[in-house]
């Protein structure tokens, strides 16, 4: 007799807090049990009793071209033959980083890690090294992982859960980080007025992703870069989620600023632990052993996460790539408008690429304020109903769905008979 998701999980909870590796699967916010997924392929996947999801988390942005695709698979299966890590040099490495500058001007010289959060972390401590100053600015519900400066104000779990500032958090880390408000300009010359000289960076998410999607105003984005300019603070775009996602260029091609300095995470490496921090030549060369600042990792620019990351860039390079998705994507927002179109005071879309946010708001959705007015109590019940008619939604209002370019007409329309289904059966 196969257990239960509910037995699944109380048996995961006994040696996992949360029965969870990251706090956003326990779907503590929608209620329910977390399912658990034995295997995916292509905009699917199948839970542990064989159950058919169509997938708009994608592993929280990665699974661009889908789930299990065969470029990649076999790009991995062909590097572990030749072994797993050197924890050295090799040419791959080099090759993604050359494909990372060449696909982004902005970056001249990259450093690979193995998560987002170290590359923020890392990025943020360059930063400050390069300018010997020691405040940053980050925008109240943006995410940038887990590291201590940025869970002040955070976004994603840290606003799905309440705890926006987390404890163990400490007070001299805190005091460091000064809290803005997107698509506010004003929010931020106030901080630089008190402390402009001493401010490092400015790390945003160009398009938000972790408080649902929000679009840049415009102007902001541009604000943001003269004021840099200005001060002689450092412009970071924490490009994690959108890099390789809103454009082949990012948010930063997108919307034509040049950042200092990227994070890529996600997509860079294919559904693998490989992220990437990078920029201006002159900052980079501050690290360590060209400079002073310290950064290290024993897995940083593994052999098998690089042959996925090089695997999928390839894939997304091919002409049309992001028009094709761009079609897709702009397909399932306007069937979604359709199937919402009697509930339109009580449901707001935002969407930029194939990063689309269903919001339960009466007003638009462009700030942390509106963000945190959600109606998260009908989302949690939307969610459910969705998961019932197979459809994977993210977890919690605060994040952001993704289509995958597995995600075909064909898919499409299935999941408008099954959100048309859900919506029925849950608001009638
Ligand atoms: P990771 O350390 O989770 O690889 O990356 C941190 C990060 C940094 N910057 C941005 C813009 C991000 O979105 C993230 C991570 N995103 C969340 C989802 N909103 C990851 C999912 C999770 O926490 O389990």
């Amino acid at each position: 007799m196969k257990p239960s998701p509910a037995e699944r999980h109380s048996r995961a909870r006994r040696v996992i807090p949360g029965g969870v590796n990251s706090p956003v699967r326990a779907f503590k916010s929608v209620g329910g049990s977390p399912v658990f997924i034995a295997s995916a392929k292509g905009p699917y996947l199948y839970d542990a009793d064989g159950n058919e999801y169509i997938d708009f988390v994608l592993s929280w942005g990665p699974m661009i071209l889908g789930h299990a695709h065969p470029a990649v698979v076999e790009a991995v299966q062909k590097a572990a033959e030749k072994g797993l890590s050197f924890g050295a040099c090799t040419e791959a490495e080099t090759e993604m980083a050359e494909a990372i500058c060449r696909l982004l001007p902005s970056i001249e010289k990259v450093r690979l890690v193995c998560s987002g959060t170290e590359a923020t972390m890392a990025a943020v401590r360059l930063a400050r090294g390069y300018t010997g100053r020691e405040k940053i600015v980050k925008f109240r519900g943006c995410y940038h992982g887990h590291g201590d400066s940025f869970l002040v104000q955070a976004g994603s779990g840290a606003m799905t859960f309440g705890n926006p500032s987390s404890p163990g958090v400490t007070r001299g880390a805190a005091q460091d980080t000064l809290i803005a408000d997107f698509n506010n300009l004003d929010s931020v010359n106030t901080l630089f007025a008190q402390h402009g000289a001493d401010i490092a960076a400015i790390i945003v998410e160009p398009v938000v992703g972790n408080m649902g999607v929000l679009v840049p105003e415009s102007g902001f984005l541009q604000g943001l870069r003269a004021l840099c300019d200005g001060k002689k603070t450092l412009l970071i775009f924490d490009e994690v989620m959108t890099g390789f996602r809103v454009s082949l260029q990012g948010a930063q091609g997108l919307y034509g600023i040049k950042p200092d300095l990227t994070t890529l995470g996600k997509i860079v490496g294919g559904g693998m632990p490989l992220a990437a921090y990078g920029g201006r030549a002159d900052i980079m060369d501050m690290l360590s052993p060209e400079g002073p600042v310290y950064q290290a990792g024993t897995l940083s620019g593994n052999p098998l996460a690089v042959a996925a990351g090089l695997a999928t860039l390839k894939e997304v390079s091919a002409p049309g790539f992001y028009q094709k998705l761009e079609v897709l994507s702009a397909r399932w927002e306007s069937d979604l408008r359709k199937v919402f179109q009697g509930m339109s005071d009580a449901v707001q879309i935002n969407r930029v690429g194939s990063m689309l946010t269903v919001f339960f708001n009466q007003n638009p959705v462009r700030d942390y304020t509106s963000a945190a007015a959600c109606d998260t109590a009908t989302f949690g019940k939307f969610f459910q109903a969705s998961l019932r008619e197979g459809l994977y939604l993210a977890p919690s209002q605060f994040e952001a769905g993704f289509l995958s370019i597995a995600h075909d007409e064909k898919v499409l329309m299935r999941v408008t008979e099954k959100t048309e289904m859900a919506i029925r059966k849950f608001f009638h």
